[in-house]
């Protein structure tokens, strides 16, 4: 037996030693099985990974993709300081006193800070940190190739498998990029304010999509219910769709309203299911970031491909030259980068 004070040392070597074993090399299976179990660790890392595009990640991913499917994604979206991290934390508050397990991803495409530093958002959801059912984190810019909708889309993935049964994801403002990060989630909730009059401008021209459930937060300012008429008024004219988006007037700092919120999100998700609209919805959003991811890879590609190609850039000239026609330089182009046949490119109908 150890004398009780070497006990106390080698526990002290133990603690000290932890921060080098998060840091140790983690292979394909023990990532996978880490985040299985739902270890922090894991998780902490596998997202890095993702926000990296390290391969690992990409096998990671693919190896917990079957059993994902399980998690229910809220995204939340809206112009800058509207309370989007605060609603986020009032609502986990809610969620967690029924004792459901949460992810939460934030993600700035202003921002280079990634690893979980955007300060508004520790700061916001500094109540739930030390809470071992809420995993969040912040995701910027920083570094990834694919883009924040397929760094967004694999981080939902690694929380979904996880286990979280509830993953908010949060993006700042209100037009079609943001669309596109959250674009995965199964309810789409857009968090307004007094004077966010561009954006309803913007839901009233129909330039941005007509969202599941609408929050007019800080309802404590005068002009709140002003805007909350105008918000009512434009979605009456609005189709016939058996789904009308209910708005939702909250204060997200006093946690008023919060769970009559949590509600009709909770509503909208019954809705989904009922008339079986989750896995058609499902669906069509994993098409989307499917095509999305897609497109974006084979842009890239091209554009590496017909900068570092001399013949390919004599092409541009010539067209600039008028010696040769726009779109026969596109089927040009096509075939040398994609090896897509002539034939096929110049059908029509
Ligand atoms: N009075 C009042 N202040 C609020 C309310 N909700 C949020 N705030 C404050 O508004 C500020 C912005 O809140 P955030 O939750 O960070 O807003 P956000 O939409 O996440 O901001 P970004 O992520 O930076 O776009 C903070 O100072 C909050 O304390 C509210 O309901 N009433
Ligand atoms: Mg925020």
């Amino acid at each position: 037996m150890l004398a009780p004070q070497k006990l106390s040392s080698v526990h002290w070597r133990d603690t000290r030693v932890i921060p080098v074993a998060g840091r140790r090399d983690w292979t394909r299976e023990t990532l996978a099985a880490g985040v299985r179990g739902g270890d922090r660790r894991a998780l902490a890392r596998a997202i890095t990974l993702v926000e990296n595009g390290d391969a690992l990640a990409y096998e990671v991913v693919a190896d917990l993709y079957p059993e994902t499917g399980r998690a229910y994604a809220v995204g939340l979206t809206g112009p800058p300081g509207v309370g989007k991290s605060s609603l986020i934390s009032s609502l986990v508050r809610h969620v967690r006193a029924d004792g459901r397990s949460v992810g939460v991803v934030s993600v700035d495409p202003s921002s280079p800070f990634s690893h979980g530093a955007l300060l508004g958002d520790r700061i916001r959801l500094v109540d739930h940190f030390l809470d071992p059912e809420v995993f969040i984190r912040s995701m910027g810019t920083r570094g990834h190739l694919g883009g924040l909708a397929e760094a967004t889309l694999q981080a939902l993935l690694v929380l979904d498998a996880a286990g979280k049964e509830l993953v908010y994801l949060e993006t700042v403002g209100t037009g079609q990029s943001e669309v596109e990060i959250i674009g995965i989630a199964d309810t789409v909730l857009l968090v307004l304010m007094p004077g966010s009059g561009d954006s309803v401008q913007a839901l009233k021209a129909g330039i941005m999509e007509i969202p599941d459930v609408i929050a007019v937060n800080k309802m404590d300012h005068p002009a709140a219910k002003t805007m909350l008429s105008e918000v009512r008024s434009i979605l009456s004219l609005g189709g016939d769709a058996d789904w009308k988006p209910p708005i939702v007037l909250t204060d997200a700092v006093r946690g008023e309203n919060v769970p009559e919120l949590w509600a009709k999100i909770e509503e909208h998700r019954a809705y989904l299911v009922d008339s079986g609209q989750l896995e058609e919805r499902r669906r069509r959003n994993l098409a989307r970031e499917v095509f999305a991811v897609a497109s974006g890879r084979a842009k890239e590609h091209l554009e590496r491909a017909v900068s570092g190609d001399p013949e390919l850039l004599r092409l541009l000239d010539e067209v600039q030259r008028r010696e040769l026609d726009p779109l026969s330089a596109v089927r040009e182009i096509l075939e040398k980068v994609f090896h897509i046949e002539h034939e096929d490119s110049a059908r029509t109908s």
